[in-house]
């Protein structure tokens, strides 16, 4: 064969993988849809926002949070689901980013209780009540939607940085933290959650069970890392006004997900 039909060959050949891994996809997300829906037909259907519950904490700043957020045995569920995953992705953004990460593809095939949260109704009015505005959750397709950052190895952490908004709404991240605990299983972990709040850093407690809503992409967050022997396993979600998202958005969000899950996220 002559180089030139090689190319020709080789081109052919890329185009039909990068669509059949595209068809897999679709399918796969068309799937994981409908399993969603017939375990909870309200998933896609969320309450409306109702009066501001005085209890709830104050999101003036844009953050707040909520100590000893689930019951107890939910939380545990929770947990046992994580711990039952190995497929953990390993990410090393240098100077911004090191730790794991379980996809939402993942949870949605293996944590049924993680989803189940993230899917469910009464969370979305919980956070749309602290948030004052009407939230749903982001795309199936958006790994960042709902994932799992595994802080597991000393020096895991991530740098400051705010979240990005890929979407037409404003854009929330929801944070629950199921496991922080330090070498002897004891006390917490030396990482430290940071946010910068009218100019002044804070120290976010992130205790198992605290639930951390805020605006990312108006406060400046990290967190620091972890010392040897340590554990700290953060549920990540995010939610939006509007889900919608122009070609541009789609591209950067498909960018950002390739540094964090790899490259088959640029066909998601
Ligand atoms: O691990 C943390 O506490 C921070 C995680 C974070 O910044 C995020 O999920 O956007
Ligand atoms: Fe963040």
């Amino acid at each position: 064969m002559h180089l030139y039909e090689t190319a020709i060959f080789a081109s052919v050949l890329l185009a039909f993988s990068a669509v059949a891994i595209r068809l897999y996809r679709v399918r796969l997300y068309r799937d994981i849809d409908r399993r969603l829906l017939a375990k909870d037909g309200n998933a896609s259907r969320s309450p409306g926002l109702g009066p501001t519950d005085p209890s709830l904490p104050n999101f003036e700043n844009r953050l707040a949070t909520i100590a000893d957020a689930l019951p107890s045995e939910q939380l545990q569920r929770i947990a046992a689901d994580i711990a039952g995953l190995s497929d953990t992705e390993r990410s090393y953004v240098p100077t911004h980013k090191k730790g794991g990460t379980i996809a939402y593809e993942t949870l949605c095939q293996q944590a049924p209780n993680v989803v189940g949260l993230y899917q469910s109704p009464h969370f979305h009015a919980l956070i749309s009540r602290i948030v004052g505005v009407h939230v749903v959750p982001t795309p199936l397709h958006d790994q960042s939607s709902c994932s799992v950052l595994v802080y597991e190895r000393p020096g895991d952490h991530i740098g400051w940085h705010y979240d990005h908004n890929f979407y037409k709404g404003r854009h929330f991240t929801v944070l629950l933290p199921v496991v922080n605990r330090d070498a002897q299983g004891t006390g917490l972990s030396a990482a430290r959650l940071s946010a910068r709040i009218r100019g002044e850093d804070r120290d976010i407690p992130t205790p198992p069970n605290q639930l951390i809503v805020f605006e990312g992409a108006y406060v400046l967050h990290k967190a620091s890392p972890i010392a040897e022997g340590e554990r700290r396993v953060v549920l990540s979600m995010t939610f939006t006004t509007d889900p919608r998202n122009s070609r541009l958005q789609g591209v950067a969000r498909r960018i950002k997900d390739t540094a964090f899950f790899g490259i088959r996220a640029l066909w998601t």
